[in-house]
């Protein structure tokens, strides 16, 4: 079957809403089809750079405005990046994802310090993964030539639901940032987030954005919202397992070719939640005792569950070869003078506003 880019909304949600079975019956049938199903990738999750965004992303603990318990941390060293890398490695992960609570890369010394991360881990020969908010082409490039294997960028949820989660940015910004990354050899890791409010109609919106990109994203994080206290989300019922297990095989389906990624929630979620997941496409986790803030399961009980299931972690650039590093010429990118315009739409959003200001009435007596 060859992939298509054509899925309609309406064509996404006849798959969504099939007789449970069947669903799964197709999906499995698919992820035969184009993986090994008895092999899962594992990354592990290194939160460089904590808190204090400037965004108003509402599911989320590392936005400056809202009160949550996060704590905010400098940009780590990239001798601690290393070590956190080599004990990632030893308990069976290949890839490492560092993640930065930025709303996008400046150029400067933070942004050379975290080049130098990618070529150290690159060169541990593990796949190294990137999420640092909004890129230009330059910073794709220049990541690339550092040796980055694939970058993390969400859409999150569909276009029309975007404008009641974030008011800072807009969804045309997320799209540019994965056409930069499409611009080098860097791979796309691009999914989203189920459980924020949104309707099925969202869901099936945001799989319709991610499956039409050409090439589609060659992995898809379905993460379960984890609703901190102090975000606006905090009151947000825990997304059932059923709906997990349909969000994956869905995007399964939709994007055969492409790793499915069981993200946030774990912690939320039974064994044998997770092996329906795994049954239906999934084929990767994010490892590590942390998420980036918020809990995950132990590595330990993941490998426990993997032998359990009789799942092997897959090994490194199995899918696409080790990037090699190339010897940036930065001076050449100085010389270029790019100025990204990325938006600010600054609507009002009113459970956004609500929790900036819950806060403040709390501490403020
Ligand atoms: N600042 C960068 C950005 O926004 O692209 C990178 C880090 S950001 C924390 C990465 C992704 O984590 C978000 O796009 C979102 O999908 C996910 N995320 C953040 N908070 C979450 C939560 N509470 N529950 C589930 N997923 C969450
Ligand atoms: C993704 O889709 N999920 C990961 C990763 N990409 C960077 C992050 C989940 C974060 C969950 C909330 C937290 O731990 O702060
Ligand atoms: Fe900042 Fe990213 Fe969190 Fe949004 S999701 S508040 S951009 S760290």
């Amino acid at each position: 079957m060859t992939t298509r880019h054509n899925w309609t909304k309406e064509e996404i949600l006849e798959i969504y809403n099939k007789p449970f079975m069947e669903l799964l019956y197709e999906a499995a049938t698919i992820h035969r089809q184009h993986h090994d199903p008895n092999t899962v990738q594992v990354s592990t999750l290194l939160s460089i750079k904590t808190g204090g965004c400037p965004e108003d992303c509402g599911y989320c603990p590392q936005a400056a405005r809202y009160h949550t318990n996060v704590e905010g941390n400098d940009l780590m060293s990239v001798q601690q990046v290393k070590a956190q890398a080599l004990r990632a490695k030893s308990s069976g992960s290949s890839r490492v994802c560092m993640g930065a609570a930025w709303r996008n890369v400046k150029d400067g010394p933070e942004f050379d310090q975290v080049l130098e991360m990618v070529r150290t881990i690159n060169k541990l020969d593990m796949e190294v993964c990137c999420t640092l908010g909004m890129v230009t082409e330059n910073q794709a490039k220049r990541l690339a030539e550092a040796g980055l294997y694939a970058y993390n960028h969400n859409l999150d949820t569909s276009e029309e639901y975007y404008k009641e989660v974030i008011s800072t940015r807009g969804y045309e910004d997320r799209l540019q940032t994965i056409e930069n990354v499409r611009k080098t050899n860097v791979t796309v890791c691009s999914g989203g987030i189920i459980g924020m409010g949104e309707y099925i109609e969202d869901r099936a919106g945001m799989l319709v954005a991610l499956s039409t990109l050409n090439p589609q994203p060659e992995s898809v994080p379905i993460n379960a919202l984890v609703a901190v206290d102090g975000t606006p989300m905090e009151d947000q019922k825990p997304v059932e397992i059923w709906e997990m297990i349909r969000m994956v095989a869905t995007t399964r389906i939709v994007m055969p070719q492409t790793q499915v990624r069981l993200s946030a929630g774990r912690t939320g979620m039974s064994r044998e939640g997770q092996a329906m997941c795994f049954f239906a496409g999934a084929n990767s986790i994010f490892a590590g005792d942390k998420l980036l803030t918020t809990p995950n399961p132990d590595v330990n009980e993941d490998m426990e569950m993997f032998r359990q299931l009789g799942l092997n972690p897959q090994k490194a650039f199995v899918k696409a070869p080790q990037p090699q590093t190339v010897e940036a010429i930065d001076s050449e990118y100085a010389a270029m003078g790019e100025k990204p315009k990325w938006s600010r739409p600054g609507h009002t959003i009113e459970r956004n506003e609500a929790a900036k200001h819950k806060g403040s009435l709390v501490s403020g007596d």
